[in-house]
């Protein structure tokens, strides 16, 4: 792979995207090489994390690359989103938790790839935006639909709307990050957050992780529903078993993700 690097270290793997000379812009081999390796980490059972980063300490990644874009027609340009959204979409719906380590500017595609992960953590020079109607288009990417579902609509509107950034403190007051960190901090904490999230029962974070994202396009009702099936599910693992016999026993629980 030209543009990711992609290292695995037992549970935990690591996509970093590598174009730093255009501060990490998407174009449309380095969205190629994303799918790859997101098709290949969803279907490993070892991993159960995987972090989302940019090379260098500038940005997470700048957008689509406007350069390749300037020369698509309309029939490339909708090709290009759908190739897009379909690698976001395969991220969202990873078997893993995802978490992107936003280590500097997070615009455009870059932000709508931070917002198809499951938690943002930011560093503090982070910024975010879509400034899509500067270059006159709309968000591509998904970011339409998936910014007004974490912020709310009027906060989303508003970033859409006028394409100003805004910075990782502001990011963090409306939401759209989770935690924000010295940029020397940031791996370590996405790394801490990692190993506790791996070592709680795997599959029932899987699977709160399904029930939260299907039924986000559910009415209440259906969701409970829907969530009530996976609770029953969780019944039929051998997690659940060791859960709540090391809870009864007063010990740690040795989950096996099985
Ligand atoms: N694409 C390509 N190159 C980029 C880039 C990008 N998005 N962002 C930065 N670069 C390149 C710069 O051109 C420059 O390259 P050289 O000139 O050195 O060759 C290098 O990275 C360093 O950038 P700057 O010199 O500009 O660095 P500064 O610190 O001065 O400024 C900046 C940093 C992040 C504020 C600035 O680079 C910037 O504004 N970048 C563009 C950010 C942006 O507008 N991103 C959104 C892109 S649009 C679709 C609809 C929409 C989309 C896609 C599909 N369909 C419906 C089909 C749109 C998606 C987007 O993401």
């Amino acid at each position: 792979m030209e543009n990711l690097i992609l290292e695995v270290n037992d549970y935990l793997a690591k996509i970093t995207i590598n174009r730093s000379k255009s501060l990490n812009a998407l174009n449309r081999q380095t969205l190629e090489e994303l799918k790859s390796a997101i098709e290949d980490l969803n279907m490993r059972k070892d991993v159960k994390i995987v972090i989302i980063t940019g090379a260098g300490e500038k940005a997470f990644v700048a957008g689509a690359d406007i350069k390749e874009m300037q020369k698509l027609n309309a029939v490339e340009g909708r090709e290009l989103a759908r190739l897009a959204q379909s690698v976001f979409a395969s991220i969202e719906n990873m078997n893993q938790v995802v978490i992107a380590a936003v280590n500097g500017y997070a615009l455009g595609g870059g932000c709508e790839l931070a917002l198809a992960c499951d938690i943002r953590l930011a560093s503090a020079n982070a910024k975010f935006g879509q400034p899509e109607v500067t270059l006159g288009v709309i968000p591509g990417f998904g970011g339409t639909q998936r910014l007004p579902r974490i912020v709310g609509s009027a906060k989303a509107k508003e970033m859409i709307f006028t394409g100003d950034m805004v910075d990782a403190q502001e990011a963090y007051r409306i939401g759209l990050v989770n935690n924000v960190y010295e940029q020397n901090e940031l791996m370590e904490k996405a790394t801490e957050l990692a190993e506790k999230i791996s070592s709680r029962g795997f599959v029932s974070v899987s699977l709160a992780k399904t029930a939260i994202n299907d039924g986000l396009n559910m009415d209440i009702q259906s969701g409970c529903n829907y969530e009530a099936n996976l609770f029953g599910l969780c019944f039929a693992t051998e997690d659940k078993k060791e859960g709540m016999a090391a809870f009864v026993e007063k010990r740690k629980p040795n989950f096996r993700s099985c």
